[in-house]
């Protein structure tokens, strides 16, 4: 049982997890009876028991247990009313709580965090109580974002973690598997309870040649994700190798890693090195750099693998940094790619709005020192031409620390002399938390971002908002043409006499040659007596509510379920269930449910979150149809379109059907973090073996999921669709439930049987 939590790794548990390495990786070999690659090097050392854990990739289930868990707010919240629910004493492994995404982008740094405190102190309170009494660190609204925070203070090489947001896979960049998952995963964990998955499939990524000029990092996942789309990594860990690796800082690394979550991969990673080395010791952890160094040959693959890549990955995909150009995706899905000089060609065909109506800087993918560092190198050439930004450049650091340091450094100057505003160390209009007021709703506009998501509606609610993304130095070039049809690399930007001026490619410092200046850290160590804490949720708060059990299955087939809609196309979690405004019923499941589908854009209605009433064919909105159906008890069901629940890992898309009456999800495919949400929560997640069949669905039919009784791993379920007319279809669906899944089902919830075992 975990101490206590603080600020930073213990080298002790560091040195402990390096201890297991060799006779585990040996382990995993004999029993593989090959070379491993590192993720399953990783993997064995965190394996229940290494001796039986299941060994096929893709298939098997496994069970893990992770060194630590990191929650964010918006996630945390609901996490720990769960948590609550399970009656233990302290979390079982080390966990952090991080304040970052309640914080509302508006005017600047301090004003927005000072109002964000009293906007959400109730919040906050309930946070930092519940994570004094259960033994979780508490890190304090303004002291950055999650992964940051967690990759400058918490990551180590071969380490493995968990965390309630989808960007956790940040801290592969050190060389960890860092996984994505919803609230009830992470609750298992801190429960002293395993985290139990499929075994993931690797796909290796082998970089060539090196990173030069106006090429960043960035750019390398921006390539990844239009190789793989936005599915392509689903079930499995992308592990980094070959020379290229070393090209990239430990920082470059995370922002690579991160973005991981937009083609759906499990996680992401690359080797430790001797830019991971650097960046710990930057980071005052140089006594875990010796230990790395130390193990270093089980911190990579294995020489084999590396020679005959192809043998040992399940796809090898092949990227040559040398030939790599700067590159912008979007808009509205991460995997439209293209390289910078190929932007105004598509600006013309496609009739993107050429003018930038913003720049924006930052997110837990791309805010660490050498980012703004190399965007305050494009910033100084350009001060010292004329020039300054012709779009509105908004700059949001990562964490308190590279806040305090690019201050001192001069470079936020640098970025503030050309235009630049700095907003709080946050996630601010990344996650829609952005308050514009210069565009109406349903304008048609462009933004850049360095960010990592840009799905409609995404950054400011606005569906007609074309979001690109970018490294950060082309945001910052973007910003100086204003425009996305110039390509400032070869053309370079219109100077004040009207000449092009012509841009160097950025060159930066990757670590603080003086060190970093921690700030104003903002760490809260947890009591020591928990007895001491009490946490508090008013019974009339709109904000907190806790939690009642859903009701367990009645043992009977589901029979007349109503089809609430049919989404058609790309349906993320933010189309289910939007962040922005409706972050601040992140802990009130009644409330929050009052967004549940909004954004979908539904086969059977005009509209974006519109369905139709089967009683009277009326058409109205899907959460007013959802809680009239569930007060006249009609249960339902909903069908979806490929890569359903894309994004994030907010339980919440989850939940909400849940708690409004519906029974399952019926769809072509399935991210995986909301897969294993809905499955958590005790709703039937299942996928048509034929994909044709999403076809089938009609607005009034009522449906059956029938056979349950004999619900089994492995084994199909099948769906009756009754038509209006008298007509029916059979549909095959299967579904990834094993026999732990299928008791959360029965149960009515994981966290029921959780409850029933604790
Ligand atoms: C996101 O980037 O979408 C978020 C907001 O960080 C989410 C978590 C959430 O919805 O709270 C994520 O990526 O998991
Ligand atoms: Fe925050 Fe955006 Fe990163 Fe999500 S992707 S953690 S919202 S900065």
């Amino acid at each position: 049982m975990a101490e206590t939590t603080g600020p930073t790794t213990p080298v002790a548990l560091v040195e402990e997890v390096y201890g297991r390495y060799p006779e585990r990786v040996a382990v995993g070999r004999r029993r593989l009876g090959r070379p491993l690659t590192y993720a399953e090097k990783v993997l064995f050392a965190h394996a229940e028991d290494p001796h039986t854990i299941g060994l096929e990739r893709g298939v098997d289930y496994a069970d893990y247990r992770p060194d630590r868990v990191a929650m964010q707010d918006a996630t945390a919240q609901m996490a720990l009313l769960q948590f609550m629910t399970a009656g233990l004493p302290r979390v079982a492994v080390p966990t952090t709580v991080h304040c970052d995404h309640l914080i509302q982008a508006r005017v600047g740094a301090e004003i927005d965090l000072k109002n964000a405190v009293d906007a959400n102190s109730e919040v906050y309170e309930f946070l930092r109580t519940v994570s004094s009494k259960y033994g979780i660190g508490f890190w304090k609204p303004g002291s950055g974002i999650i992964h940051q925070v967690v990759l400058e203070q918490y990551a180590f090489p071969g380490g493995m973690m968990l965390g309630t947001d989808s960007h956790t896979p940040n801290a592969g960049g050190l060389g960890m598997v860092a996984i994505g998952v919803g609230g009830a995963d992470a609750v298992d964990v801190m429960a002293g309870w395993p985290f139990n998955t499929k075994v993931p499939k690797v796909i290796g990524v082998h970089l060539k040649g090196g990173l030069s000029g106006w090429t960043a990092p960035k750019d390398v996942i921006l390539k990844v994700a239009g190789i793989l789309t936005v599915k392509g990594g689903t079930g499995a860990i992308v592990e980094y190798f070959g020379p290229g690796c070393e090209s990239i800082s430990a920082t470059g690394k995370a922002t690579i890693c991160n973005m991981g979550a937009e083609i759906g991969a499990t996680c992401s990673m690359f080797p430790y090195d001797d830019r991971s080395a650097m960046y710990l010791k930057a980071t005052e952890r140089e006594e875990i750099a010796d230990l790395a160094n130390e193990y270093a040959r089980h911190l990579r693959i294995d020489p084999e693998v590396e020679e005959e890549p192809e043998r040992f990955y399940d796809r090898v995909v092949e990227i040559d940094l040398d030939q790599l150009e700067p590159h912008l995706v979007g808009p509205h899905t991460p995997d439209l790619d293209r390289p910078v000089s190929e932007v105004r060609g598509a600006a013309e065909t496609e009739g993107y709005p050429p003018e930038i109506s913003y720049a924006l800087v930052g997110s837990c993918t791309n805010s660490s020192y050498e980012d703004i560092g190399r965007a305050a190198h494009v910033a100084r050439q350009a001060k010292t031409a004329g020039l300054t930004v012709r779009s509105p450049l908004l700059i949001t650091p990562g964490s308190e620390q590279v806040r305090a340091t690019i201050e001192r450094d001069g470079l936020l100057e640098d970025l503030e002399a050309i235009g630049a505003s700095v907003l709080a160390n946050a996630c601010g209009p990344c996650i829609g938390q952005w308050k514009r007021d210069d565009i109406e709703m349903g304008d048609r506009n462009t933004i850049v971002t360095s960010y990592n998501r840009n799905f409609p509606r995404r950054n400011d609610g606005n569906a007609e908002t074309l979001a690109f993304i970018g490294s950060p130095e082309t945001v910052v070039g973007m910003a100086l043409t204003g425009r996305i049809d110039v390509d400032f690399v070869h053309d370079g930007v219109p100077g004040p006499d009207g000449e092009a001026v012509h841009l160097e490619p950025p060159v930066a410092d990757e670590l603080p040659a003086k060190g970093f200046d921690p700030g104003d850290a903002g760490f809260q160590p947890p009591a020591r007596d928990s007895g001491t804490v009490d946490v508090v949720v008013h019974p009339g708060s709109e904000r907190l509510e806790l939690l009642e059990p859903f009701a367990a299955w009645n043992g009977a087939d589901l029979t007349g379920l109503r089809v609430l809609l049919k989404a058609v196309g790309k349906c993320t979690t933010d189309h289910i269930s939007p962040a922005g405004p409706w972050l601040r019923y992140r802990g009130h499941l009644t409330n929050i449910s009052q967004n549940l589908f909004t954004g979908v854009s539904n086969a059977f209605a005009d509209g974006h979150g519109n369905g139709v009433d089967t009683r009277d064919g009326s058409v109205k909105p899907l959460p007013d149809l959802a809680r009239e159906y569930k007060e006249a008890g009609i249960e339902w069901v909903a069908i979806g379109d490929e890569n359903y629940g894309e994004g994030s890992s907010r339980e919440h898309a989850a939940m909400e059907p849940r708690y409004m009456g519906g029974r399952a999800i019926i769809v072509r495919s399935f991210a995986r973090i909301h897969e294993a949400n809905l499955k958590k929560q005790g709703v039937l997640a299942l996928t048509l073996a034929d994909p044709a069949d999403y076809e089938k669905f009609r607005a009034d039919d009522t449906v059956d999921v029938v056979g349950l009784a004999e619900l089994a791993p492995g084994k199909p379920v099948t769906v009756v669709a009754h038509h209006a007319d008298g007509s029916r279809d059979e549909i095959r669906t299967t579904h990834t439930m094993s026999e732990e899944h299928i008791e959360w089902f029965r149960a009515g919830s994981a966290l029921n049987v959780l409850r029933q075992q604790s």
